[in-house]
């Protein structure tokens, strides 16, 4: 079985997710994911020093300070991407950013907190697979008006809790049972509209304005 984190996490938090990826249903293209992508852009080009933005460095995002040589250049860029073997599945994964041996950068678009990122599986998974020590959370919100960095070094313990969340995951799709899950929120699915066990259709495209998460569609 081959893993990613958004799947890990999407099915402990709905387990009917794992069943509509499988039988692979349409999906929604929200209209924020494409705006998200652009904001990965010109800080993947600015932090890569590819293009460097002066009014991004005017906002405080130093690109000396903030060097990462390795950024995606496309979705699934094969340089971004990882494999390893966790209990004989393959995880796997795309990263945002990276410094080899340094520090590894993730970038959000939505409304993302400096604590979020302390407890995220994704950091956490990361760095299980890939070892840098230092996990930098660069978060741009409002059209680049407000860019703030969070530097998290990681540990044994953040390890571990990868470890657990990968085996968990685990359990859940190589198991009977797709009934429930943690945090089942519809609103914000990409199958709400054909999934079997939608409670929530889309009236239109703008309908998810209010409902803006960060997301990252091409790492499903
Ligand atoms: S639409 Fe609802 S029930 Fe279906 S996979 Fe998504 S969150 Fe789960
Ligand atoms: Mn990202």
């Amino acid at each position: 079985m081959k893993l990613s984190y958004s799947t890990i996490q999407a099915t402990i938090n709905c387990r009917q997710y794992f069943l509509n990826k499988q039988m692979d249903i349409p999906k929604l293209d929200f209209w924020y994911f494409e705006k998200g992508k652009q904001v990965h852009k010109k800080i993947q080009d600015h932090l890569s020093g590819r293009n460097i933005d002066q009014g991004l460095t005017e906002r405080g995002l130093d690109p000396n300070k903030w060097y990462f040589p390795i950024v995606e250049e496309k979705d699934r860029d094969p340089d971004c991407h990882f494999e390893i073997d966790i209990d004989g599945h393959t995880i796997e994964g795309y990263f945002d950013a990276r410094n080899p041996g340094k520090m590894l950068g993730e970038i959000k678009s939505g409304s993302y907190s400096p604590k979020d990122y302390y407890k995220s599986n994704q950091r956490k998974l990361y760095y299980l697979a890939l070892g840098d020590p230092v996990s930098v959370l660069i978060n741009a919100r409002d059209e680049f008006s407000k860019i703030t960095t969070t530097t998290i070094t990681n540990s044994e313990k953040d390890r571990q809790d990868a470890l657990a969340f990968v085996r968990k995951g685990i359990e859940i799709v190589t198991g009977a049972d797709f009934e429930g899950g943690e945090k089942i929120d519809c609103h914000r699915c990409i199958y709400k509209d054909s999934c079997e066990k939608s409670n929530v259709r889309s009236k239109s495209r703008r309908d998810n304005k209010e409902k803006e998460v960060e997301y990252d569609n091409d790492k499903q």
